[in-house]
């Protein structure tokens, strides 16, 4: 589909021929857009709710589905995916850096200024403390409804409650993780390449992180990725892309024009001196960089 608004056009991939095989699939995208759009009134809420209707409509096709079959899998794929995620501000967490009160204080202040996705990130820890804090974190992110996303492990998604998880190149493989979560919990992906994000969305990825952008301060096994490569892998996947790797306010110019859902950011919320504030400028920036397109 080609998505045109105030002089440019958007294209979303995906879906599945079988759409157009059954009637009212036009007619249910409609609702699906105007629920979107009364969520968040934005050219964006069009695209995304095309992207989620492609998706349902792929997951309806499964097994050479008929149309008889097409159209009861749609209902249920429309109906089953309960958890929605706004990725546009992705703060992931590193609790080395303080003691747990300071730690859980500052992933609140970032809550209070606007983050809409937060991942707990753990490499250290045994697998019972991994799972405590997740839930102690999990608490928080409950009250301002914001998902909370595992980084690498399942198993502590699953003991903990929290809404999804988040797995690298050297992790559970993605398709083997969206057998084992189902199709209620949201799956992140890491990708550094047009192939590799191909496969993760193929796997059953719900968005991905990219990067990193910029060289980075935050302990990571990670290799630097072009903004050519960002914005390919942009326009190949119809899932959500977010961006990487020393992000702050002050430097996201150099995504301008990158079909990008969101920023994913560590040390400009979590070493910030108020994560609030952080949290609000790196949102305005996001907002910003949007509107200049
Ligand atoms: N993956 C690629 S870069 C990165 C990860 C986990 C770390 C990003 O941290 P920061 O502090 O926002 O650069
Ligand atoms: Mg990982």
């Amino acid at each position: 589909d080609f998505i045109g608004f105030d002089g440019s056009v958007t294209e979303v991939n995906g879906g599945s021929k079988m759409l157009s095989s059954v009637t009212g699939t036009g007619c249910i995208l409609g609702a699906v857009i105007a629920t979107y759009l009364a969520r968040e009134n934005t050219f964006r809420s069009v695209v995304d709710a095309c992207r989620f209707f492609k998706k349902c409509g792929e997951e309806a096709a499964r097994n050479d589905a008929g149309n008889g079959t097409f159209m009861v899998n749609l209902i249920d794929a429309l109906a089953e995916r309960k958890i929605t995620f706004d990725p546009t501000m992705y703060f992931i967490t590193d609790s080395t850096l303080y003691e747990e009160d300071e730690f859980l204080a500052r992933v609140k202040s970032a809550l209070e200024g606007g983050v809409t996705l937060i991942q707990l990130r753990e490499k250290n820890r045994s697998t019972r403390d991994y799972i405590d804090l997740a839930k102690k974190v999990h608490a928080l992110t409950s009250e301002y409804n914001v998902p909370l996303i595992i980084d690498d492990r399942v198993d502590v998604m699953l003991a903990s409650g929290a809404e999804g998880v988040h797995v690298g190149a050297e992790d559970m493989p993605v398709k083997q993780a969206r057998k084992i979560i189902g199709n209620n919990k949201i799956l992140g992906a890491t990708a550094k390449t047009v192939e590799a994000a191909l496969k993760a969305y193929e796997d059953g990825a719900d968005y991905l992180g990219v990067g990193a952008i910029y060289p980075t301060t935050t302990k990571v096994k990670t290799v630097l990725t072009s903004t050519e490569t960002l914005d390919a892998i942009t326009k190949a996947v119809p899932i959500p892309v977010n961006a990487i790797g020393g992000l702050n306010s002050t430097n996201l110019g150099v995504l301008k024009g990158i079909d990008i859902a969101g920023i994913c950011a560590v040390s400009a919320i979590m070493k910030a001196d108020d994560p609030k504030r952080a949290a609000e400028e790196l949102r305005e920036a996001f907002a910003d960089l949007r509107r200049s397109r």
